[in-house]
């Protein structure tokens, strides 16, 4: 049996951390999550498989285009659309607005070259070589909710729902650590009746309700949020689903927790932060010279100074206002989907441990 691919969240981006400019000119960054790309389909065709699955949030900035990160990425597309037929749907990431439309997609002219697909339909379409529904972002869920309905009581009786797989961008609740329930459960998409639902938008790889509802994940890891999360992509079989682990470096930690035993393995190949240490600049020039030899590909130093004046307690207190703010900010804006305050707030509070910590 041959399987498909399926992956999801590339969120292409000329990322400042941890990159340079390469002799082409392109973000090395953006140049591993290409690479890896271009991965998937050599593994999908040494497994004898011929189409890909892209679920969504190829792009990462929403609504602004860069050149420098759409030409590369349209153009590893096209390199591919000549060994596999691909069909992509857009992420929330890849849409000027909150629904999907021909006109405010960033993925539209990807759709263009030969052999690519982009799904932009309300009900989808399902691709019966495979029995697979592509269903595009939906503004909410319960518009979602009312367009699966709608599909598979159309369906009925001549399609049955339970031979078919589908692929989907929307946020499935304990896909993610650390991420509230926002109230679409893997029960309840299991209870939509699907051979088994594949869903991008949660950046980690997670099976439930006994591998019916699978949460795809990233192709590789992307910020400090990614720590201990599965990046990959999936080969996709009648009866099995294979997951192929990310070769892109991760974003890994180390605390005063860590056991130093675990470091090679831990920072070999992977982007570093320390935390939960106090250090002196020396100890922490020495530790990053210790770690690059062990392979680091960048190391973070977010610790305490062992120099520390008497600021503390004022910087604290003026700290916890600032971080209060912040947060009654988000939860004032006003074009954002409810379901993401409480990541944009998690995201923010990252951005304010950053700035507070050593930049060293
Ligand atoms: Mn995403």
């Amino acid at each position: 049996m041959k399987p498909y691919a399926i992956v999801s969240d590339i969120h292409a981006h000329a990322w400042t951390h941890f990159a340079t400019t390469g002799a082409d000119g392109l973000n090395t960054r953006l140049k591993i999550t290409l690479d890896e790309l271009r991965r998937a389909v050599i593994e999908l065709q040494a497994a004898g498989g011929n189409t890909l699955y892209v679920a969504g949030d190829v792009f990462h900035t929403r609504g602004s285009m860069d050149p420098e990160v759409f030409n590369p990425t349209h153009a590893v597309f096209q390199e591919l659309a000549d060994e596999v037929s691909i069909r992509m749907i857009p992420g929330n990431h890849d849409l000027k607005g909150r629904d999907t439309t021909k006109l405010g997609n960033a993925i539209q002219t990807i759709g263009a070259i030969g052999g690519i697909e982009v799904v932009t339909g309300k009900v989808g379409r399902l691709f019966y070589n495979e029995n697979v529904l592509m269903l595009p972002w939906h503004a909410t869920k319960d518009q979602l909710r009312a367009t699966i309905k709608g599909i598979t009581d159309a369906w009925s009786p001549t399609i049955a729902a339970s031979e078919v797989d589908l692929i989907i961008h929307v946020g499935i609740d304990g896909m993610l650590d650390g991420v509230p329930d926002s109230g679409l459960s893997a029960k309840e998409v299991a209870s939509w009746g699907f051979k088994r639902v594949f869903a991008g938008d949660y950046h980690n790889y997670r099976e439930a309700e006994d591998g019916k509802v699978i949460s795809i994940g990233a192709t590789s890891h992307q910020q400090w949020g990614d720590i201990g999360t599965k990046a990959g992509f999936l080969l996709v079989y009648p009866d099995r689903v294979d997951y192929r682990a990310s070769h892109a470096p991760s974003f890994v930690e180390l605390t005063g927790d860590t056991d130093p035993n675990d470091y090679f393995s831990t920072v070999d190949g992977n982007y570093v932060r320390i935390r939960g240490m106090k250090l002196t600049d020396a100890e922490i020039n020495t530790f990053r010279a210790e770690l690059t030899d062990m392979g680091a590909r960048g190391v973070t130093f977010q610790v305490t100074r062992e120099v520390v004046s008497a600021r503390g307690s004022s910087t604290v207190a003026k700290a916890t206002t600032l971080d209060q703010s912040v947060d009654q900010f988000v939860d004032q804006m006003k074009d954002v989907d409810p379901d993401h305050l409480a990541l944009i707030k998690a995201g923010a509070a990252e951005i304010l441990a950053t700035v507070r910590s050593v930049a060293a």
